[in-house]
């Protein structure tokens, strides 16, 4: 039941089973095409060499994973489980409710502090841009994670196509504003539209994409389709769901969570199992579908691709 609703978001055409997108790979990598160290490669991280590790044993292994052994969620948990709050802050009824927004027409206008300032049609950045696979923990700052298969395009790519000015500093991202299909946006007690921000030395950061799919097929309305971004070592809420303007500027930009309340959610908001955030403990966290809580990892397990971004800075008085 939990699988039809999920199917029913997006068109069927354009939704890859997860049995027929895991048996693919299992063909692919059966036939050499397609090694988990190729996958790894992709993604800027550094394949374990040790005695599991030998070549041709990922073949053997069928299940999809993180670089760091844990499976990937089922793509009926991913779809089923959303924080999305223009449409409600029950996570077990944005997928229902998200079941009909309208995902084409889509532009997305980039502009702010940038030499080449464009509005792009949805279509044009799904083929402009090179779209790979990026297996990614996703660490929510209430404590839950999962691994998520996702396709996209590095958001470097599109900025560097924007050409920053060298007064960019930071990059604003914001939501669409539309109450007649994201109900929750009529409520007086939230800032609309939700916005979020970066640095632009962590917009450039190669593993910060933009989303487009998942399991190898299209996004999923609830899990911010047509185009959501992605910064796999941050706390989910930077993640951006259902982007219609990108804008460089000189000044740290607002963000939404930041506004509702400034002492739980920071700017910066890496994953950290050292500072807590007053309403819930980091130190440990549940990965949906697991019943033991497992432990946080610094920068959600990425600290050796972007500790560098953050030399020196104190990062409890910068969470
Ligand atoms: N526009 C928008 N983007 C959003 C949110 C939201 O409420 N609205 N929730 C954020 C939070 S708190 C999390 S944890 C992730 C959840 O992504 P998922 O539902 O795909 O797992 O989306 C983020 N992006
Ligand atoms: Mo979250």
């Amino acid at each position: 039941m939990k699988a039809k609703l999920m199917h029913a978001a997006v068109p069927s055409s354009e939704i890859t089973p997860e049995s027929l997108y895991l048996s693919r790979r299992d063909f692919l990598k059966a036939a050499g095409i397609l090694s988990a160290g190729a996958i790894l490669a992709a993604c800027g991280v550094k394949t374990p060499i040790g005695p599991g590790a030998a070549p041709g044993s990922a073949a053997a292994t069928p299940a999809l994973g993180d670089e760091l052994g844990a499976a990937a969620n089922s793509l009926d948990q991913i779809s089923n489980y959303n924080n999305y709050f223009e449409f409600s802050g029950n996570k077990l009824a944005v997928a229902s409710l998200a079941r009909n927004f309208k995902t084409r027409p889509w532009s997305v206008e980039v502009g702010g502090l940038v030499q080449h300032p464009k509005t792009y049609a949805i279509e044009e950045l799904l083929t402009r841009f090179p779209q790979t696979e990026r297996i990614y923990r996703l660490r929510c700052v209430e404590a839950w994670s999962m691994v998520i298969p996702w396709t996209g395009f590095e958001l470097g790519g599109l900025l560097r196509e924007a050409d920053p000015l060298t007064s960019a500093r930071y990059v604003s991202f914001t939501t669409l504003m539309d109450r007649t299909q994201m109900p929750a946006e009529g409520s007086p007690l939230y800032p609309w539209p939700y916005k979020e921000g970066l640095r632009l030395d962590e917009a450039l950061h190669p593993l910060t994409i933009l989303a487009t799919g998942l399991y190898g097929g299209a996004l999923p309305n609830q899990d911010g389709a047509p185009l959501r971004l992605v910064v796999p070592w941050k706390y989910g809420f930077k993640s951006i769901k259902a982007i219609v303007r990108i804008e460089l500027t000189e000044t740290r930009p607002e963000t939404f969570w930041t506004d509702v309340a400034p002492e739980q959610y920071g700017f910066y908001a890496n994953v950290n199992p050292g500072v807590d955030t007053p309403h819930w403990a980091q130190a440990t966290e549940r990965r949906i579908g697991e019943l033991e809580r497992r432990p946080t990892l610094l920068f959600n397990g990425y600290a050796e691709q972007v500790a560098g971004l953050y030399a020196g800075m104190d990062l409890h008085a910068n969470y």
